[in-house]
């Protein structure tokens, strides 16, 4: 009888085993595909939001959304914005490839990507607000795509209102996000912020970022 029991006790903990395995399924968050598929401001049931920071005073509690959205053609190209036209700052998802000219050179903005600019006094910055509990792994890519004037950009993904990682990038620079084993729970926030420097001219930026877990 006590066999008999530990051998039910056996199956028992290996179907818990399975359970979790199965529990465990593994999720991703694509900044670039997520955006390119969105047709309003702010899609139900998604982790990302787009944001600026008017006020100087770097704390998410400051951050507001953009007050403009268009889908599919934006200031007459081919992009899905989140803009603030006053401030000069916008957050873009390039819906088909084209030739930027201006300021000395030409750069293409690509199908498919994100990119951004911050504004004459506001940082810009993507969120995700964690829809699970559990470790994240964050990888992506920063690149100023316009060197032909300015002074760069600065860099951070913050961890609701903590530095996960950072840089400051000269002029045309570009950099990695690579940040493994994050703690989140569905009231945290990942946020990757880009600040003008001392100007913001010449700041397209682009964004690629992944989130996994
Ligand atoms: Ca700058």
């Amino acid at each position: 009888m006590k066999l008999l029991k530990s051998a039910l006790l056996g199956v028992a903990l290996a179907s818990s085993v399975v359970s979790a395995t199965w529990a465990a399924t593994a999720q991703s968050w694509n900044l670039a595909r997520d955006a390119y598929l969105m047709t309003e401001s702010a899609p139900a049931g998604s982790a990302w939001s787009f944001l600026q920071n008017k006020t100087g005073v770097n704390t998410a509690a400051n951050y507001t959304p953009f007050p403009s959205f268009s889908a599919e053609e934006c200031n007459g190209n081919p992009n899905t914005c989140w803009r603030d036209v006053a401030a000069g700052s916008a957050v873009l998802s390039i819906k088909k490839s084209f030739v930027f000219t201006g300021s000395g050179t030409s750069f293409v903005f690509k199908q498919g990507d994100v990119t951004t600019h911050p504004g004459t006094n506001s940082k810009t910055i993507i969120r995700w607000a964690s829809p699970i509990t559990g470790n994240v792994n964050v990888l992506g890519r920063i690149n100023d795509l316009h060197n032909a004037c300015g002074d760069g950009i600065a860099w951070s993904l913050n961890l609701d209102d903590t530095v996960v990682q950072s840089a400051n990038l000269a002029n045309g620079g570009s950099s990695i996000i690579k940040v493994d084993g994050v703690a989140v729970t569905p009231a945290s926030s990942l946020y990757l912020i880009v600040d003008k420097k001392a100007n913001n001219s010449c700041d397209t930026t682009s964004l690629d970022l992944m989130i996994t877990n």
